[in-house]
């Protein structure tokens, strides 16, 4: 069987990765598992002088191999490159972009450096799977170096068309370097299409009747993977959780009010502003709600050294503030603002109490916690999802309400429609979407992925 190298900015190990928000860790543990492979990347520390090699430990049946990076690298590459000119630029929002040619630099060395030691790692046959945009240099990198294997590369965001993306300077040589890869994979046709436009429209290149990609001089495969996730453990979790002390404090403190929750790492891309504003929107229009529902907003802290993040934090208050400032009773606030992370089995059990499940990112990739929530929900009593148009999910949960996130009214009365949704109409919902996510869960995705890579073809155009 060949071996599988995992490649991810951060590795999460065992030690720490129940304390860990985060989609990625989530997606890949149980792909490395299967098949007893390795997973590559930063350790999450910082020193002044790195190690020459990477360290490696085993553990579980996986080999776990890190790097470290001096502080400065890392507010270069990671504050700097990836979370503040390519995660704005690829979530549509050209107007957060900062760029500096350091910071470019930082990012295109770092790359380098990850080649260099995977070089030392890869034995011929392994397959290499790449994910996300702070590796999208890496493809190159290792070719460069004459690497042969078969490499995919996966984006967990989005992908904007040739008309935002070639903003970014380097984007021809990150569009090469993907180029260099056997096999690259989406989230949705939308992200699909905006690479094969790029391919076409921008780099001259051009598409073969088997869907196979040309440009730069190269052939690849790309396809559309949606990420699911463990529908079972997901189910699990929130069973055992009604037993979780927290999980009982919430449900009690909630009492014959209906629960509507959010949770979401602190980001600009989740549309948490929004969803405060249409919680204030609903109690305005419909002030029988007030005493009738709580909001619990969990937004696990994330990239607090971006100066574009602090700004957010302090946004999220101050407009939480306000609309409990406005709405709020003697006994009775509308929203918590909890400013921090939850164990995984708790937040399965938060989910379970909720009626609601408000999900509205203005652009996600996928969106995990769209599919968490529905996985949690009590089949007899389900809640239900209210998700944007803009994330990825919303393409195949179709039993969801499906909101436009910058239209308050709209999503105003989407709460309204689901808080009053009976019963029978709630469950029949409930089991569309479980049946969608039980036809395309984590293994089917990395399932999929990785059989559509070991069958590409592997030539140079
Ligand atoms: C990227 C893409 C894509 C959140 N708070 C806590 C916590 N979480 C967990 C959730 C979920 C994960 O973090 C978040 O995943 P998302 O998919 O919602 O979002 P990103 O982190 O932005 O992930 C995204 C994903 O990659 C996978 O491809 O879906 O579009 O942006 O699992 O449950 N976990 C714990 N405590 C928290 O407080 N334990």
């Amino acid at each position: 069987m060949t071996r599988l190298i995992v490649v991810s900015n951060r590795v999460a190990m065992p030690r720490d990765r129940a304390a860990r928000a985060g989609g990625l860790a989530v997606g890949v543990l149980s792909a490395l598992k299967r098949s007893g492979g390795m997973w590559f990347g930063w350790s999450g520390e910082t020193s002044e002088s790195p190690a020459p090699q990477p360290k490696v430990v085993k553990s579980g049946g996986i080999t776990y191999a890190t790097i470290d990076f001096t502080a400065d690298e890392f507010d270069a590459y990671y504050n700097g490159y990836c979370n503040s000119t390519l995660w704005p630029l690829l979530h549509y929002r050209l107007g957060l972009v900062e760029h500096s040619r350091q910071n470019q630099d930082a990012y295109m060395r770092i790359n380098a450096r990850f080649a260099d030691h995977l070089a030392t790692l890869v034995r011929p046959g392994d397959v290499i799977w790449i994910h996300d945009y702070q590796l999208m240099a890496l493809p190159g990198e290792l070719r460069l170096r004459g690497l042969r294997n078969r490499i995919g590369f996966f984006l967990h965001i989005p992908l904007p068309g040739p008309e935002i993306f070639c903003a970014l300077p380097a984007h021809k040589q990150l569009m090469g370097s993907l180029a260099e890869a056997d096999l690259v994979g989406f989230q949705t046709e939308s992200d699909l299409r905006a690479f094969r436009d790029y391919a076409l429209y921008e780099a001259g290149g051009s598409q073969r009747p088997d869907g196979a990609i040309e440009m730069f001089g190269r052939r690849l495969r790309a396809g559309v993977f949606p990420i699911g996730i463990d529908v079972e453990e997901m189910k699990a979790l929130a069973v055992e959780a009604e037993n979780d002390e927290e999980v009982r404090r919430l449900a009690d403190s909630i009492s014959s009010r209906q629960l509507i929750i959010g949770v979401d790492r602190l980001d600009y891309s989740k549309g948490i502003l929004n969803r405060i504003d249409a919680v204030g929107e609903l109690l305005t229009t419909r002030p029988d709600y007030r005493n009738r529902i709580t909001f619990v907003q969990i937004a696990a802290p994330s990239r607090i050294d971006v100066a574009r993040y602090k700004k957010l934090r302090r946004e999220i208050e101050g407009c939480a503030g306000r609309v409990n400032g406005k709405h709020a009773e003697i006994d009775w606030v509308p929203i918590r603002y909890l400013n921090r992370v939850f164990p995984r089995r708790q937040l399965a059990g938060f989910y379970r109490v909720a009626r609601v499940g408000l999900v509205t990112p203005l652009r996600d990739g996928m969106n995990l916690v769209a599919k968490e929530y529905v996985a949690a929900q009590n089949p007899s009593d389900p809640g239900v999802l209210v998700l944007s148009r803009f994330a990825g999910a919303a393409r195949d949960m179709k039993g969801a309400i499906i909101v436009n996130p910058f239209d308050q009214v709209e999503m105003a009365e989407a709460l309204d429609q689901a808080l009053r949704m009976p019963l029978p109409e709630r469950q029949e919902r409930w089991r569309k979407l479980m049946g969608a996510l039980q036809r395309n869960d984590l293994a089917t995705w990395s399932d999929s992925f990785l059989d559509t890579l070991n069958t590409s073809e592997r030539a140079a155009a």
